[in-house]
């Protein structure tokens, strides 16, 4: 079940799969106002009939643990250091969670981080646009998890030390600025 809360903001580079709570909770209404959607989906026939409603056409499977490196501890570091610094996407991101568990982090609207813990059968959607990183926990270092395209698989990150203010930025500030 998912679990979000304020970041503490007491992040090192060894601490960072730690859990951080804050001890102040957030609610899934509040993640809805920035424009994240959480479900608890608990078949294929959900996940597939979610992927259709949305024009999902296509997915992949991501393993995410040292031994999926090959025990290659160097390659490892340099990819969970990738998907921790700060990023958004020019499209939507959907990551359906099959085992182990991650977090993703989602800045609000006051710049503040969120953290989000998703376990077996949660699934995420972040808006285009939003800021976000991800990492394992440092209980279990795992996560098997679907990732979800509209069309071909993509991953491009746009990082946050780039400034970049594509549209998928721009438009983005404005659903939130209501
Ligand atoms: C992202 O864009 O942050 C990711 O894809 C994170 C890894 S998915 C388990
Ligand atoms: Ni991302």
């Amino acid at each position: 079940m998912v679990t979000a809360y304020y970041h503490d903001d007491k992040d090192t580079p060894e601490n960072f799969t730690d859990a951080h709570n804050s001890g102040e909770p957030v609610s899934l209404a509040e993640l809805e106002k920035i424009g994240v959607l959480y479900y608890n989906v608990k078949t294929t026939e959900e996940l597939d009939s979610l992927a259709s409603k949305r024009n999902y056409k296509n997915r992949d499977v991501v393993n995410l643990n040292l031994a999926a490196f090959n025990n290659d501890i160097e390659a490892y570091t340099a990819k969970m250091k990738q998907f921790y610094k700060e990023h958004y996407h020019e499209d939507e991101e959907i990551r359906y969670i099959v085992e182990g568990e991650g977090y993703f982090d989602v800045r609000n609207k006051d710049d503040r981080w969120i953290r989000t813990r998703l376990q077996p059968n949660d699934l995420l959607i972040l808006p285009a646009g939003i800021y976000h990183r991800f990492t394992l926990t440092s209980e279990l270092k795992q996560v098997k998890a679907v990732r979800l395209f509209q069309d071909e698989p993509k991953w491009e990150a746009i990082n946050r030390d780039l400034g970049k203010n594509s549209a998928a930025r721009t438009e983005y500030l404005e659903t939130i600025s209501a």
